[in-house]
């Protein structure tokens, strides 16, 4: 009784009392869980939140704001990049990144918290299968890529080391992760060095301003976005075990490309020689008018511009050596310090503004009734990892060639990009130049050689399928001794008890 008048008065404070409209019609086990999910909502948090959110959509439904008069590009010397530095420099930053892997100085953080609403499935995106012969999901392929770059590293500064795996989960994904990470008996990896932990989650809200019921007993309740990393850092103490682990750089990326280089030496060695604090992996766009963000200043601070904030002249607008002067797609790959990670962390994370998502929510009428809405009916509001550049000292970018490190799984495969099916034959298109270039051949079904090493892996599949194990090659290296003067047929899989 003391807890539920306790609830009550809270919901009082915060404007929000219809959330215990349905009080008196439920049993005791679903009164607890209701007053155990709102015991955690602090009046004055929620009713700032209700507020902001619907103000937020006041705002969203007028015209977009266009920030084309105070952009400007990441100044050349800020802006590394693959394709046009020299073999001298990328190595000198690849063996700067194996050197501090080797001292045990890199983490990877996940970012796994989100619903996967797109793709259509009900259980972590990472747990999906794209359709490769072996049948990994993109949680194996990730966690083999750590094993090998470990490999990598101890085996050039004669070590041994670890890369830490954070994960961050939501209410949605915890669960099923963890399961799914220990029946794989973690990949291989010591379970100690798999840190998984939980991200907050916020109410949805109606566009009258209160807090959406999804069932008699249960607020709707979304994750509070890629950016609610910062406050779960703090919440789960994981900066104080990066700290004891001795961990000084962090790579943080999204859990749906199955190209990422985890831990890429390459760009962990170019932002330490730069001596950036925060850093973001690019690709160049690949037409002026792509829906990506692009990393960019406003009024001279970093941040991501969503391209409905900028016009399709200053989207389409080039430089002298006629390239896209705003070609610096973001790609959710991020390097932070871990001292940048404490400023955001301890202070500035709450000047995070929200992103406000007019979605359909799932809700219960007054009558009580489950409604599916056909039409956007709630607001979710979403702190951006991104949104913390603006706290950098020392920024830098680094683009990289989206064939090689960029194909993510967004979409099911009802659509025409960013599917199962493009993820699956950009990472088969991958392996299989990778083969050509360590001297194999693949012959067809009348000993023919195919020899094609170029097409578009978005409408084609590759001439043959070869699938190589991140445990045998984390990008492309070392396959000389298995593939060079082979006759190989298709498929071919090469794996570590094939070897
Ligand atoms: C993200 C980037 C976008 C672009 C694109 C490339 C953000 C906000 N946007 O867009 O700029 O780089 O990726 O692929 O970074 N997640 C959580 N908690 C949440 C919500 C999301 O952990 O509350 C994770 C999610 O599991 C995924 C990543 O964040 O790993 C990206 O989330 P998304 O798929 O919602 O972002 P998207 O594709 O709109």
């Amino acid at each position: 009784m003391e807890r539920e008048l306790e609830i009550r008065r809270r919901l009082r404070e915060a404007g929000q009392e219809q959330l215990l409209r349905f009080w008196d019609e439920l049993g005791s086990g679903e009164r607890d869980s209701l007053l155990r999910e709102l015991e955690l909502l602090d009046a004055r948090e929620l009713r700032e939140h209700c507020r902001r959110a619907q103000d937020a959509y006041v705002r969203e439904s007028g015209a977009p704001q266009r920030l084309d008069h105070s952009m400007s590009p990441v100044p050349t010397e800020f802006l590394g990049s693959v394709r046009r530095s020299p073999p001298g420099e990328l190595s000198a930053w690849e063996d700067e990144g194996y050197r501090q892997i080797s001292q045990n100085k890199v983490a990877v953080l996940l970012l796994a918290g989100g619903q996967g609403t797109r793709l259509g499935v009900t259980y972590p995106k990472g747990m999906y299968r794209v359709g490769l012969p072996s049948r990994k999901t993109l949680y194996q392929i990730q966690a083999e890529r750590i094993l090998r770059v470990q490999q990598l590293a101890a085996e050039k500064y004669s070590t041994r080391c670890t890369v830490p795996w954070y994960i961050m989960t939501s209410e949605f994904t915890l669960n099923p992760t963890q399961k799914f990470f220990e029946e794989h008996k973690f990949f291989g990896i010591d379970q100690a060095d798999v840190i998984m932990f939980e991200q907050r989650m916020l109410p949805a809200v109606g566009f009258d301003g209160k807090a959406i019921l999804e069932r008699k007993d249960k607020v709707a309740m979304a994750p509070d976005g890629n950016g609610g990393l910062y406050r779960a850092l703090a919440d789960n103490r994981i900066l104080e075990d990066m700290e004891a682990r001795g961990i000084s750089y962090i790579h943080v990326y999204c859990v749906d490309n199955i190209l990422v280089k985890m831990a890429d030496p390459v760009f962990v060695g170019f932002c330490v020689s730069k001596g950036a604090d925060c850093g973001a992996k690019v690709v160049e766009k690949s037409y002026p008018l792509e829906p990506v963000g692009v990393v960019c200043q406003v009024d001279g601070i970093y941040q991501v511009v969503e391209y409905s904030e900028v016009s399709p002249e200053t989207a389409e607008k080039r430089n002298p050596d006629d390239s896209l002067t705003y070609n610096a797609g973001n790609i959710c790959n991020h390097f932070f310090t871990l001292d940048f990670l404490k400023h955001v962390a301890g202070t500035s994370e709450q000047e995070l503004g929200y992103h406000v998502a007019i979605k359909k929510v799932p809700y219960v009428d007054d009558e009580g009734n489950l409604v599916k809405p056909v039409r956007p009916n709630g607001i979710k509001m979403e702190k951006f990892v991104f949104d913390v550049f603006q706290f950098a000292k020392n920024f830098v970018a680094f683009e990289v060639v989206r064939e090689e490190e960029f194909s993510p799984l967004k979409n099911a495969d009802t659509a025409d990009k960013d599917t199962a099916t493009t993820a699956r034959r950009s990472l088969l298109w991958q392996h299989y130049r990778w083969a050509l270039k360590a001297g194999a051949k693949f012959t067809d079904a009348n000993g023919r050689a195919k020899a094609e090493d170029s097409g578009d892996p978005e409408v084609e599949e590759p001439p043959a399928v070869c699938e190589i194990s991140p445990l045998i090659s984390y990008f492309g290296e070392g396959l000389d001794v298995h593939l060079s003067n082979k006759d190989l047929s298709s498929p071919f899989i090469l794996d570590v008890q094939r070897v």
